[in-house]
């Protein structure tokens, strides 16, 4: 076992004996009520779940086991994955530990490029990437453990297997999907030398030192977004039903492929090329102002506006612009998004419906990409994906090691809810 697996198979003890306690005194305590609006309206606010790894306050974004996600944009992925897990940011040593075992499992099988090639070429990379995933099933350690009659206290350790796996081949089947989906030529052997981000990005075809830096803060930020988002919650109540972490990382990396979820980084970038094409370049804040009521106007969202929990703008986005604001200041299109920041909060707050005008996440990463060359837009999910892995992983893990059970809501009919509600 590495030292991630003793790190986690430490604190399960404490974490079981909690979860037993909070049960006994509280269970039967109320967290939540429903309403009939929240019962048609996809749930929103309803607390019915429990999520350890992360947290995201209306106000303050995204906390990751009581750290504000700001105050690990100096970290790595690998550590971040560490930190989801455990709730402790590894020392060097368990770091490079980490380090060690996806170098181990950094070997994508040949089926899975036989596949891929086999895929029409106008797929997306999205449904590439999760077909990838899919065909990889048959690697699951949790399946053949199961089949062989594991006992439920050790669940948890081949869905760790199964996510160490994947966590170490997806970045190269991720950049494998992009030099094959957009004739990029051969793909690029994974380097031993270099740490999780910096391989992708060497992967994908680029081995300039701020692209690594992007690279390492793209994959850190995306990592994870509490249990009720719809990739995180897919993937929890896949798993739930003891799917391994194939079948349920790649139910929710498909939800991500939504776009009101993960796509809306690829619309985002889209709007924002539509802006610089139509104005000919960077628009004035007037000019930028009555584009975004056109948008609006012509019944659309602003793409990378609003969001359904958070009520500021998502540290996640200002991290990007302060990255921005370093490396990418003299580019049109990052130029455009920090000027969309002034401009559309106080149109989407005239406009009156987004609960929230601010901005989230993907209006600031795209433009990132687009800066050191990575230009295919359709291909920004992919990258969030493997970011966002890491979330869907450490909380499959924890699941199984707590013993949660099936997902199983109850619905009512629209008639249920017309004779029994008074
Ligand atoms: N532009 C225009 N209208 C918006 C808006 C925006 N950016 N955001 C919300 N609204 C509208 C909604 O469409 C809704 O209108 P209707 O009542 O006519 O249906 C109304 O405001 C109320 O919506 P809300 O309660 O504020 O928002 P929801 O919780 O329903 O939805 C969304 C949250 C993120 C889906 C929404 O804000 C949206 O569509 N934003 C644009 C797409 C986007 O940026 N998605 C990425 C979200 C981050 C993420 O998950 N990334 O993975």
């Amino acid at each position: 076992m590495g030292m991630l697996q003793d790190k986690f198979a430490a604190k399960l003890p404490q974490w079981r004996e909690e979860k037993a306690t909070v049960l006994k005194g509280l269970g039967e305590q109320k967290i939540s009520e429903v309403t009939v609006a929240q019962a048609f309206g996809g749930m929103r606010g309803v607390k019915g779940m429990i999520c350890d790894t992360s947290l995201v306050e209306p106000d303050t974004g995204l906390i990751i086991r009581g750290y504000p996600i700001l105050d690990l944009t100096d970290k790595i992925p690998e550590e971040i994955f560490f930190l989801l897990l455990t709730g402790e940011l590894p020392t060097k040593e368990e770091l490079k530990d980490l380090q060690s075992e996806y170098g181990k499992r950094a070997k994508t099988p040949d089926y899975v490029w036989k596949v891929l090639e086999a895929m029409p070429k106008d797929s997306h990379p999205m449904a590439m990437l999760n077909t990838a995933i899919l065909v990889m099933e048959r690697e699951s350690q949790f399946r053949k453990r199961y089949d062989e009659g594991m006992t439920k206290e050790e669940y948890w350790k081949p869905v760790l297997e199964d996510s160490l796996t994947l966590l170490a081949v997806l970045p190269e089947v991720a950049a494998g999907v992009y030099r094959l989906r957009y004739d990029k030529g051969k793909r690029i052997p994974y380097d031993p030398k270099l740490d999780w981000g910096a391989n992708y990005a060497h992967m994908l075809g680029s081995d300039d030192e701020n692209f690594y830096k992007a690279m390492r803060l793209y994959l850190t930020l995306h990592c994870d977004h509490e249990g009720g988002n719809v990739s995180a919650f897919s993937c929890h109540t896949v798993g739930s039903a003891l799917s391994d972490a194939y079948y349920s990382v790649s139910a929710g990396l498909n939800g991500l492929a939504g776009p009101l979820h993960g796509l809306a980084n690829q619309e985002c970038l889209g709007w924002v090329l539509e802006v610089i094409e139509k104005f000919k370049g960077v628009p004035s804040e007037k000019q930028l102002e009555d584009f975004a009521w056109e948008t609006l106007n012509g019944g659309k969202v602003i793409p990378g506006y609003g969001h359904a929990v958070l009520r500021c703008p998502d540290p996640r986005f200002v991290a990007f612009i302060k990255f921005g604001q370093q490396y990418c200041m003299n580019d049109d299109v990052f130029k455009v998004v920090d000027r969309v920041y002034k401009v559309v909060p106080e149109v989407l707050k005239k406009h009156g419906k987004a609960k929230n005008p601010w901005p989230n996440v993907d209006a600031g990463s795209g433009s990132i990409l687009y800066h050191f060359g990575l230009k295919e837009f359709p291909y920004y999910t992919v990258l969030f994906s493997l970011s966002r892995t890491m979330g869907l992983c450490s909380q499959l893990i924890i699941n199984r090691a707590l013993g949660t059970p099936i997902t199983r809501p109850k619905s009512v009919s629209t008639q249920w809810v017309k004779e029994n509600i008074k």
